[in-house]
């Protein structure tokens, strides 16, 4: 005779829990550059295409994305921060620098304010494989930063609504929590 109890499998089951990817009722906010503008116009019309509530800032390059992406983060109106631009590298490590602060900077905004910023910034070694992402043969990162933007918005909202949940669980049931 066994000793343990049956468990209902779904218990054993964790939740995962996933962003939709539902855009209303969130803000959001594009901060894009203007270098490469031939090209990362056509990341921001990808961009655009998947949200709503929008505020778009141009920035000159694609350094500057990360101050501008923290000014807009902190100012609290937005539920997540789409980066976006263009980096090719050239004959001088000039890329590297601009490419590597942009990344950096962008995910330690992200870290830093609680808002999420992603990371919509095409880093390619030719033109060819930067218009490639742009809308023509690798698809549009533009747009495939907005859905992540959408998807994020929506996890934070959840992974918040749990902290309230267990708040009110606690004071609730001081004894069992
Ligand atoms: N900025 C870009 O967004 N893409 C580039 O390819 C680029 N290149 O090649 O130089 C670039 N440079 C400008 C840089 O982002 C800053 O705007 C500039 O250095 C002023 O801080």
């Amino acid at each position: 005779m066994s000793l343990f109890l049956p468990v209902p499998e779904d218990i054993l089951k964790p939740k995962v829990h996933r962003g939709k990817l539902n855009a209303k009722g969130f803000r959001f906010a594009i901060v894009a550059s203007r270098w490469n503008d031939f090209l990362t116009s056509k990341l921001v019309d990808g961009a655009v295409e998947g949200l709503e509530g929008l505020g778009v800032f141009m920035v000159p390059g694609a350094f500057e994305l990360p101050a501008a992406a923290k000014k807009v983060a902190e100012g609290g109106s937005f539920d997540a921060v789409v980066a976006l631009g263009v980096v090719i590298r050239g004959e001088t490590p000039h890329f590297d620098y601009v490419a590597g602060e942009a990344a950096k900077g962008v995910g330690q905004v992200s870290m830093q304010t609680g808002v999420p910023v992603m990371f919509g910034v095409v880093t390619a070694n030719t033109l060819e494989q930067a218009i490639n992402r742009c809308g023509v043969k690798a698809g549009n990162k533009g747009y495939e930063a907005a859905m992540s933007a959408v998807e994020m918005a929506n996890l934070y909202r959840e992974i918040g609504s749990r902290g309230e949940e267990q708040e009110l669980e606690k004071k609730a049931f001081p004894h069992v929590v």
